[in-house]
């Protein structure tokens, strides 16, 4: 059988629309508006002939796709590489490319690590750090966003609260960037992330080990389980490489996307100010309006069927969070950002038993830094324009420079 970026390829279903269309596109990527609204507009399931795969972007199925584990499994990849039938790039992860009960065990540990009582004791370490950093942008004229802001934030706190004795700003970041390209098709931009992985990679793998962690972290947290046996020594090194590639470069992307949402919406940027407990849903406006990780993937275990249509055992699967998110027949007036909107059941985090497990550090890191912007700074202001940063699975900012009016 010959591959189709590295899955079998499939015959869809008599009634399934079929759409010639590259998802994965750079100007679709950087734009991806047009693209979700034909998605959804074609059905709850259309094939698309180039990669051979099918897509879900209507809020109601992409639900049920995530939902669903069973039929519809992470263990033989998230993107479009069927690890049952290729390689792995890397070796898998065995908290996100894993199925029940390997899934359960893990995930039990890293939810443990991530508890909202240890996300609570991180608060006040978070909090000073961003108070450090917007008290530095605003004393700049003007400064650019993703790197000063967006960036630097998770690069001293994530590193921080996990222990790490070695920090690389630039690893840190591009590490995430690059497992996130590797789940699109064999494009340039993965191509690309499979190159650089053979510097950050072993880097990344190196600030994983035991040796190179404090006592006093997230990372010691999880080399405890190794110490009580419920998982080996060489897991514990896997999970916390988890942590990198999943915990840096979605926070730094949220974080921009929140600021850019923010500049480009004054009003909302007032209504916060006056009202800090808008913080929260704040946060999650930006989530549900950006969607920050765009797409992932998953493989049909079996013969199954998404809205009644016949779906083939090995199909790959796209679930367009972003298209979900801006789902009119879900939200009203999805195209308008509004702080007080609270779009409880919003997809950013993925949805079922791989939802997001780092959720709550996420808001929380969030939630510091827009909490001392709101006390301190007047206006966001944009500095010239934004510029998105084409990648096969995350939507986030390249460019955003910015200027902030003091209080
Ligand atoms: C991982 C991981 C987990 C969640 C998301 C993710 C890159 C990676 O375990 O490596 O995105």
């Amino acid at each position: 059988m010959t591959l189709i970026e590295g899955h079998k390829p499939i015959t869809p279903a008599d009634g399934i629309p079929v759409w010639d269309v590259d998802p994965y596109d750079e100007a679709i990527l950087a734009n991806p508006d047009a693209y979700y609204a034909k998605l959804r507009e074609l059905g709850p399931v259309v094939y698309i002939p180039r990669y051979s795969i099918l897509a879900v972007g209507q809020y109601a199925s992409a639900h049920k796709l995530f939902t669903n584990h069973e039929n519809f499994i992470s263990s033989r990849g998230v993107g479009l590489n069927d690890f049952a039938l290729e390689e792995p790039w890397r070796p898998p992860s065995i908290i996100l490319e894993v199925d029940p009960p390997d899934h359960t065990r893990t995930r039990r540990i890293m939810a443990k690590a991530l508890s909202p009582k240890v996300v609570k004791s991180l608060a006040d370490m978070f909090r000073a750090e961003a108070e450090i950093i917007v008290d530095d942008l605003l004393r700049e004229s003007s400064f650019e966003a993703v790197t000063g802001l967006a960036e630097r934030f998770p690069v001293t706190v994530f590193p921080k609260a996990v222990g790490m004795r070695d920090v690389h700003h630039r690893h840190l970041v591009d590490y995430g960037s690059c497992v996130f390209n590797a789940m699109g098709p064999d494009n340039a931009l993965r191509r690309q992330a499979l190159e650089r992985n053979a510097i950050i990679g072993p880097w990344i793998m190196a600030a994983c080990a035991r040796d190179r962690l404090t006592d006093d972290g997230l990372g010691a947290m999880i080399y405890a389980e190794a110490d009580a046996g419920t998982i080996t020594e060489a897991e514990a090194a896997m999970l916390v490489r988890s942590f990198l590639s999943a915990g840096v470069d979605t926070t730094v992307t949220g974080i921009g996307n929140a600021l850019w949402c923010l500049a480009n919406n004054p009003a909302e940027w007032d209504r916060l100010r006056a009202d800090i407990t808008l913080a929260r849903p704040a946060i999650e406006e930006t989530l549900r309006f950006t969607s920050p990780v765009h797409t992932f993937g998953r493989t049909a275990a079996r013969d199954t069927e998404i809205a009644g249509y016949p779906v083939e055992e090995g199909s790959k699967i796209i679930c367009v969070l972003g298209a979900a998110n801006s789902d009119p027949e879900k939200w009203g007036d999805p195209g308008t950002f509004r702080i007080d909107r609270r779009p409880l059941g919003h997809m950013a985090f993925g949805a079922g038993i791989h939802g997001c497990v780092g959720q709550n550090i996420a808001r929380g890191e969030i939630e510091a830094i827009l909490s001392v912007m709101a006390e301190r700074v007047a206006r966001i202001e944009p500095a010239g324009d934004a510029v998105w940063r084409p990648n096969n699975a995350i939507h986030a900012l390249d460019q955003l420079p910015l200027k902030f009016i003091p209080n």
